[in-house]
């Protein structure tokens, strides 16, 4: 009897030691998580109780949030831009009901904050390192080999690194963690994109960014979803609310890993296609783009006709899986779609 209780005490305090070490509901199936935590599921998802932090994500408020730092005038008269950036790893977020992803993110979120500033500017990135790993950021774009990102690893735990460059050239790029093994830190969402304006600006429109990604939910190294925007079905269930005659400039970045294209189908309409964004002279117009990883571009065009639109991969199986959106597009003399209730995705008049 004593030495059952001896046992069992040793057992639980065990448990303590090790609390990575979590029984889920059943044992069909267990793995080790790259934090090195053993954990059993039910089936293809993470048990939730494994959750250190959980996290919330808005598409809808990420779509057209663009973060212009702090900002203040250098005594050459140029402008510096000061950001500050923490990872942290191992949150986990429900991205479909009972559907777990294991989110490493940028101030909390995937995709991290869109960071703009106008070309020639000084981008000062103060970037701390909260996760339990180590992370850095690389910003694809031109600077300095020491602030690329790559060599000048920062330990998890609180370590730190400033990166500091001028922003340029214009055009819309990446960035991301460059630690190794590059592809699982980039498919967990240490991703964000970063826009440099042209210094003459461009044409005022209603502007966006939609970050193209998949979901490896069950850690196969295969995408279980897709999405813009990280949640699957997203602006299905929420179409994007834009006016006829109103000029839409999307930002595009695809951050898809595993597969090696994604594309980009808008119904009812056409598009000025700018890669990469480094020319104010659009390269194509279509209604299709193929993008590999990391590549992007900004789209222009505008709805001639009210309506419903869908805008999706034309990849069937990506669509089927959650990369599609509706466009919900209102006269530009009217409010009248407006007060359909269009942001619940419930049906209305118009079938949504
Ligand atoms: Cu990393």
């Amino acid at each position: 009897m004593i030495f059952s209780l001896i046992a069992a005490t040793a057992i639980s305090s065990i448990f303590f030691v090790f609390p990575e070490v979590i029984t889920a509901q059943s044992e069909e199936k267990f793995f080790v998580t790259h934090s090195g935590g053993v954990v059993k599921t039910t089936g293809e998802i993470i048990d939730p109780l494994y959750v250190e932090a959980t996290m919330e994500f808005d598409p809808m408020e990420y779509l057209r949030d663009f973060d212009y730092g702090l900002t203040s005038t250098l005594p050459d008269g140029t402008t510096l831009r000061e950001y500050t950036i923490v990872a942290e790893d191992d949150k986990i977020m429900e991205v479909s009901p009972g559907v777990f992803y294991n989110a490493w993110t940028f101030n909390g979120s995937v995709p991290g904050p869109t960071i703009r500033a106008t070309e020639g500017d000084t981008v000062r990135v103060n970037f701390i390192n909260n996760g339990s790993k180590q992370h850095t950021m690389h910003f694809h774009g031109i600077h300095p080999a020491e602030m690329d990102g790559v060599f000048e690893i920062v330990g998890g735990g609180g370590g730190q690194f400033t990166y500091e460059f001028i922003a340029g050239p214009a055009g819309v790029h990446p960035y991301h963690c460059h630690v190794m093994p590059l592809e699982e830190h980039i498919v967990h969402g240490l991703y964000g994109v970063f826009i440099v304006d042209p210094k003459e600006g461009r044409e005022p429109a209603d502007e966006m960014v939609m970050v193209l990604n998949g979901l490896d939910t069950d850690f196969d190294t295969e995408n279980n979803f897709y999405a813009a925007n990280t949640i699957p079905f997203y602006y299905q269930h929420h179409p994007i609310q834009i006016k006829t005659n109103e000029l839409i400039r999307i930002y595009v970045v695809n951050m898809v890993e595993f597969d090696p294209i994604n594309n980009f189908h808008l119904h009812g309409n056409l598009y000025k296609y700018y890669p990469t964004g480094t020319d104010l002279v659009p390269s194509f117009y279509t209604d299709m783009i193929t993008l590999s990883q990391t590549e992007r571009g900004i789209m222009e065009f505008e709805y001639q006709y009210p309506g419903k639109y869908l805008f999706h991969a034309h990849k069937v199986e990506f669509s089927e899986k959650g990369w599609v959106g509706i466009f919900l597009v209102s006269d530009d003399n009217s409010d009248s779609l407006q007060e359909t209730s269009p942001t619940t995705g419930d049906t209305n008049e118009y079938g949504t």
